[in-house]
């Protein structure tokens, strides 16, 4: 561990710990006024000394919605200044999210991701190959800083340009690479197709975007590495609000000490443990744009601490979906992780795929689920009758499989992978769909 003291706290009194960062997180709100105080006074809340972490539910909560409404400079809680950096992401439609950060968030940034790579068993010997997009994106730089923090050295490499990734891999001899799940598959694929045998990679880490377990056995055979998830979002602080370890049982470890994490359900409620809900984090420590139960979106389970294991933090699922990719066909909810899971327990079918809601008749959308056989030689009308059935199967729904040319989706280089295309009208988002 990186800060066994932190990491391996007892719960009890990390909760202790917490609370008091809660109450101070509220004073500062207030300070600072603006939305987040104004909504916290409407709910009675005068100091942080009238909050506790047992009644959070009954605090406010804000939205993406809200950064949009106050974009540029969001929800800032301290003065120009004090800002050193700004980041974010591209967003969905188009508009962008942006955070500032003070120089303390980056101390919390920094120590987080160093924690996570620290979990991932890299020490100050490690290389790591870093190839999340270094920019406004949070991934690059995020774990940059964190690699900075434990003494390892980092190869910034960004992403795209994977002929020049592959012979930075054999000269350097990287043991960790960081990157999207979907560029580490484009990253394995572009070395068998050179020919380039087993390197020096042990350990990834990746995410971004949503993957499921199938996924990871991909990339550990091509790869030959311990793939482990990395979870983060831009308006949180980016990568490192939690990461699975080498013995976190394929959940992920939260830095709940900086993050407190809730799970809720459609009317925000709170769910019991090992239940999906959304998750929502309250910044304990950050200052630049301190968040108080920010609506991530995003759906997982949450759990205890792995046991025996001296991390004594709690745990969530990997990412479930988004509550915005949730697509509701013929009143059956799925998520696209859903279908990724079928299709990459076949191992007939290539890791790159397209999920495609079909809105073209608004009031009777289908599914329509593009893929691409591993390889040549394989019996396509076969393949396509068998996900169906699989699909049926696991959704309890009927869609439309249609089995592609090897190289007809879409790879991704640059930024994150696109699973899912909502199609209601106009050309087909695939040439071959129809
Ligand atoms: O994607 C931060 C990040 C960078 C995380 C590098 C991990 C590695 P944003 O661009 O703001 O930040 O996007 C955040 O991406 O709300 C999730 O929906 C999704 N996401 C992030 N990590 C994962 C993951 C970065 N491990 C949004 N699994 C989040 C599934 C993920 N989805």
């Amino acid at each position: 561990m990186v800060d066994a003291r932190a990491e391996g706290m007892a719960p009890e009194r990390r909760r202790d710990l917490q609370r008091q960062r809660l109450r101070g997180l509220v004073d500062r709100l207030l300070r600072a006024g603006g939305l987040q105080a104004a909504r916290l006074r409407d709910c009675g809340v005068r100091a942080g000394s009238d909050v506790d972490l047992d009644d959070l539910g009954r605090l406010p909560t804000v939205g993406k919605r809200d950064l949009w409404d106050h974009y540029p400079h969001g929800l800032r809680a301290v003065g120009a200044e004090d800002v050193v950096c700004v980041h974010g992401s591209s967003g969905t439609g188009g508009r962008p999210t942006l955070v500032p950060y003070t120089a303390g968030d980056l101390e919390v940034w920094a120590e987080v991701m160093a924690r996570a790579l620290g979990g991932a068993g890299a020490t100050r010997r490690s290389v790591v190959h870093n190839a999340y997009g270094y920019g406004l994106f949070t991934g690059g730089v995020g774990v940059h800083h964190g690699a900075v923090r434990l003494g390892a050295a980092v190869v910034p490499v960004s992403g795209g340009m994977t002929v020049r990734q592959v012979r930075l891999i054999q000269d350097l001899r990287p043991d960790v690479l960081a990157c999207t799940p979907s560029y580490a598959i484009h990253l394995g694929e572009a070395m068998a197709a050179a020919g380039v045998g087993p390197t020096s990679l042990r350990v990834g880490l990746h995410g971004a975007e949503p993957w499921t377990h199938g996924m990871r056995g991909q990339i550990e055979r091509l790869l030959g590495i311990r793939a482990l998830d990395l979870y983060g979002l831009s308006e949180i602080i980016g990568p490192g609000v939690a990461c699975e370890s080498l013995d976190s049982e394929g959940l992920l470890n939260v830095a709940e000490d900086h993050f407190y994490p809730e799970c809720v359900d459609a009317d925000g409620s709170p769910v019991p443990d090992g239940s999906p809900g959304e998750l929502v984090f309250t910044t304990l420590t950050k200052t630049g744009m301190p968040l108080l139960r920010y609506r991530s979106g995003d759906v997982a389970t949450l759990t205890g601490p792995a046991p025996g294991s001296p991390r004594t933090l709690r745990r969530m699922s990997k990412v479930l979906g988004r509550t915005d990719d949730m697509l509701v066909i013929r009143g059956v909810n799925v998520f696209p992780t859903e279908v990724e899971s079928v299709l990459l327990a076949d191992d007939r079918v290539s890791p790159h795929y397209l999920v495609v809601e079909d809105r073209r008749v608004a009031a009777r959308a289908e599914l329509l689920v593009a893929v691409e056989p591993m390889s040549d030689g394989i019996d396509t009308d076969t393949l396509r009758a068998d996900l169906v059935l699989a699909l049926r199967e696991r959704l309890g729904l009927g869609c439309d499989v249609r089995v592609l040319m090897p190289g007809s989706v879409p790879r991704t280089e640059v930024g994150k992978a696109r699973r899912l295309v909502r199609w209601s009208e106009g050309d087909p988002p695939l040439p071959g769909l129809t």
